[in-house]
């Protein structure tokens, strides 16, 4: 009988045969902070036109009750998109139905506002071009701190 290990090892090579890596679907998963206004992964990378599941858990806390979003921006629009948002906050339906998302062309890819206790995945196609690409929460006011770089690097 196989062990365990054996089993294991020989479906982690069949499952991502060197050539084909560079296609493989990057799984990345980030965390609001219970309590502050922080995501626990601050970057990230990823290829080009690559494949991404990205997974926003908001981990339940019965005190704070702080729903997030995760929002990737065009590269340097992390302030527009941020300050769009504090602005935003007079429209009635934006913590609702608007899920904290505010109008901007700057905004390629977003989570849902996640609820605590609850988690959204999004899937998309990373940029063909490379460079830095910040994502933020857009509930008013984290925006400034709570952030991070997906960064697509060749
Ligand atoms: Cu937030």
């Amino acid at each position: 009988m196989k062990s365990i290990l054996q089993i294991l090892c020989v479906a982690s090579v069949l499952a991502s045969p060197l050539a084909l890596r560079s296609q493989d679907v990057a799984e990345i998963t980030i965390t609001a902070d219970k309590v502050q206004f922080l995501y626990d992964v601050k970057e990230f990378t990823v290829k080009p036109a690559q494949k991404v599941k990205l997974t926003l858990i908001n981990p339940a806390d019965s005190v704070t009750k702080q729903p997030h979003n995760l929002l990737i921006v065009k590269p340097g629009k992390d302030m527009a998109v941020g300050m769009a948002s504090n602005n935003a906050i007079s429209d009635p339906a934006f913590l609702t139905t608007k899920n904290a998302i505010p109008e901007s062309e700057d905004i390629l890819f977003h989570t849902k506002l996640v609820q605590p206790g609850t988690q959204d995945t999004i899937e998309f196609t990373a940029p063909t071009e490379a460079g830095d690409y910040p994502y933020i929460c857009t509930y008013p006011g984290h925006w400034a701190i709570m952030k991070g770089v997906m960064k697509v690097t060749p």
